[in-house]
């Protein structure tokens, strides 16, 4: 019989363990390396937080409906934007550059560098709205926000270590849903704005010195390292609030010609002074030389349309443009350019390239040399800017707004400001074409920069090709096309459709 062994006896059997070299290292690692692991771990993560090279920040800031003919260095007698007159000065205005009819869709081309319409994203709001007006056609709704996977220029900056900072008015999405984190932005905490832009609009007219305080504090946090910060001023959109001392300024001051409401042009005087202020705090922090700074707006002003003036009046003066904003004409899509970067973006330049708000991703990532293999619509602009490209080859430039704009009273006549229409920009030409009743319009902007003439009967071959490039254009991107209604013509609503990729 085999008595089992205690485990005392077995124990005190042997003698004391002493530790070989093989266990010493043993212990070693399993001391040593947690922490190693943890350190060389967070040496890894800030190498990719932190670019390899010095990259230019880079500032974006967006007017909301500011007209092509507002800023003083367009010429503008009645306005004052010493500010932007100076960034002029300092940087190349692009004399040709255009948004989209409306907000949100020229938002999203400035941050997608794609045309909206690639997203069936054609109107602010719905491109049929309810109004209760004969609508002689059956239109295609406009996408409420952008595919989920949809990266921003934003979120490329991002991928190589820029810190990304959004402040003030989204509107890619609607308020409750939207994320400009999962959009490329770094958090929302440095987002400013973009709630109360969603359903207050009677906030916005007080928002433009919030939004510079909270840029500077954005700018003096992140001055170490590459940033790149989209403000998107509410200014100068409706309601207009300006501080009363320039309203009374202008309220006084000798039109000398122009038709902008004084509240207009005080509500322009106050941004300039606000973009003052902010290029006054990169200057100080010596960020000047490496920073990209854009100006530019969404769409043109609202004004300048046909008809019987309104009760109300329009707070812009686009001309020499003919309408504004909501149309395709160019008081509705050519809008205010600057691009300066000292020592690498010739000072004092104008250039007429005809160039849109899709041109500003590709460009600004350039730029700044980083590469990305996202397909753009818009063209990388770097060479022309740097002054290393004289010219571009013409190209065409599209607009897609297959909706009713509406007037913002139904007693308003015309009632509509803009019918379902399309337009293409080719060289010195545009075509503008109505789907209600299949009608065209042509121009030549190089001697008619008004679009007063239409010289569509005179060259038809002109505009046959341009039709044929703006259908080709839309078959390429199966957008849809509005369609005659069959029976009530008092409904409101849409066509069901949307983006293959949604
Ligand atoms: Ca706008």
């Amino acid at each position: 019989m085999v008595e089992p062994a205690t485990p005392a006896s077995s124990s005190t059997s042997r003698q004391p363990a002493r530790l070989g070299a093989q266990p010493r290292l043993l212990v070693f690692l399993a001391v040593a390396l947690p922490p190693l692991l943890v350190v060389f771990w967070g040496v890894y993560l800030r190498s990719r937080s932190r670019p390899a090279v010095s990259r230019p920040n880079v500032l974006v800031l967006l007017a909301d409906d500011l007209s092509w003919a507002a800023p003083g260095f367009q010429g503008n007698p009645y306005t004052e934007t010493p500010n932007l007159d100076r960034l002029a000065a300092e940087g190349t205005v692009l004399s040709s550059f255009y948004g989209c009819p409306t907000c949100r869709p020229a938002r999203v081309a400035l941050l997608t560098g794609c045309y909206p319409a690639r997203y069936h994203i054609f109107s602010t709001g719905p491109s049929a709205p309810s109004v209760g007006l004969a609508m002689r056609l059956l239109v295609p709704s406009s996408f409420p926000k952008l595919p989920r996977r949809t990266r921003t220029v934003a979120s490329l900056f991002q991928k190589v270590g820029y810190v990304t900072g959004l402040l003030g008015k989204w509107q890619l999405e609607p308020a409750r849903r939207l994320i400009p984190p999962q959009r490329g932005f770094t958090a929302q905490n440095e987002v400013l704005g973009f709630k109360r832009s969603g359903g207050c609009l009677a906030a916005w007219g007080r928002t433009t010195k919030q939004i510079t305080d909270a840029a500077i504090e954005f700018i003096r946090r992140h001055r170490s390292r590459p940033f790149f910060l989209y403000v998107a001023y509410h200014a100068v959109h409706r309601p207009l609030v300006p501080p009363p001392a320039l309203l009374r300024h202008f309220a006084n001051k000798p039109r000398q010609g122009r038709g902008e409401l004084p509240a207009y042009a005080a509500k322009i005087a106050e941004m300039d002074g606000e973009i003052g202020r902010l290029l006054a705090e990169l200057r100080r922090l010596r960020l000047e030389r490496n920073t990209i700074v854009v100006f530019t707006s969404d769409n043109g002003g609202a004004g300048g349309y046909e008809g019987p003036a309104p009760r109300i009046p329009w707070p812009a003066d686009n001309r020499p443009l003919r309408s504004g904003k909501g149309t395709v004409y160019e008081g509705g899509i050519r809008v205010p350019f600057v691009v300066r970067w000292p020592g690498r973006i010739p000072a004092g330049r104008r250039l007429d390239e005809p160039a849109h708000l899709i041109d500003v991703a590709p460009t600004l990532l350039s730029l700044a040399g980083i590469r990305s293999d996202v397909a753009f619509d818009g063209w990388d602009l770097a060479a022309l800017l740097v002054g290393r490209e004289q010219r571009r080859d013409a190209r065409p430039l599209f607009w897609y707004a297959p909706c009713y704009t509406p007037h913002p009273k139904r007693a308003e006549v015309p009632r509509w400001r803009a019918t379902p229409c399309e337009a293409v920009r080719f060289g010195s030409w545009k075509l503008v074409h109505f789907f209600e009743d299949d009608r065209i319009e042509l121009y030549n902007l190089d001697e008619d920069i008004g679009e007063s003439e239409d010289l569509a009967s005179a060259y038809p071959e002109v505009a046959e090709e341009l039709l044929g490039r703006l259908r080709a254009w839309r078959d390429e991107l199966g957008l849809p096309v509005p369609r005659p209604r069959s029976g009530s013509a008092r409904v409101a609503g849409g066509m069901r459709t949307g983006p293959a990729q949604w």
